[in-house]
């Protein structure tokens, strides 16, 4: 199915090439963890569920000139190269890096999105690409419209607790408290403005508009 980003293994297959382990070893002699935008680390750290899940989808379907930089941090990070950073690896990693003001395991955890105990490469992806990429109109269009079930120009509550798999009564009413928020003029749905917003897009464009158009017809 389009919208089933699990099954999309781009990022890992990448991380396998045998060019990448070349150049993997040749880069470890270089600091490029330094590299790490600790700010956006944060950000994703803070961020709620569906944010988190529309940023693991644009994450899982990056172009290689996209991930450049990215791909580069998480082969250093990944100390014994099986292509998942454990707890141990991040923390040795994140010694590196002065004035980092954050629980380690915390943030681990946070990034540990289908919590398997490790970071894989689309979860790093997803913690760390740049705004400069995932807010960019083509990324935010395809994700919410992979929300977008229905196709009704609007994305339900139902629509994101489906594609997370959202399974306990509680779950579904925090993915409920988390929608209210984001849901700007109150009709209980997510427009694809409001959804901008939720990305931090900060002005609503003339093309956003444009775009809701196209969706609601
Ligand atoms: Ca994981
Ligand atoms: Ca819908
Ligand atoms: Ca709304």
């Amino acid at each position: 199915m389009l919208c089933d980003f699990r099954s999309r293994l781009t990022a890992e297959q990448i991380l396998n090439h045998k060019w990448m382990k070349y150049y993997s070893t040749e880069l470890k002699k270089n600091d490029i963890i330094l590299e790490l935008n600790i700010e956006g680390l944060n950000n994703y750290s803070n961020s709620k569920k569906f944010r988190k899940a529309v940023l693991t989808f644009i994450a899982s379907r990056l172009k290689e000139d996209e991930i450049q930089i990215l791909k580069d941090i998480f082969v250093e990070m990944d100390l014994n190269n099986d292509g998942y950073l454990t707890l141990e690896e991040f923390k040795i990693a994140c010694s590196k890096i002065q004035q980092l003001d954050v629980n380690i395991e915390e943030l681990f955890n946070s990034i540990d999105n289908d919590k398997s105990g490790v970071i894989n490469y689309t979860e790093f992806l997803a913690a760390t690409i740049d705004k400069q990429i995932y807010l960019k109109e083509e990324k935010l269009l395809q994700a919410f419209k992979c929300f977008d079930q229905d196709k009704s120009g609007k994305i339900s509550v139902k629509e994101v607790a489906n594609i997370i798999k959202v399974e306990s009564d509680d779950d579904f009413e925090n993915i409920e408290e988390e929608l209210k928020n984001i849901d700007l003029n109150g009709d209980g749905e997510i427009d694809y403005s409001e959804f901008c917003a939720m990305m931090g897009k900060k002005m609503i464009s003339r093309k956003s508009l444009k775009y809701e158009k196209i969706l609601n017809n």
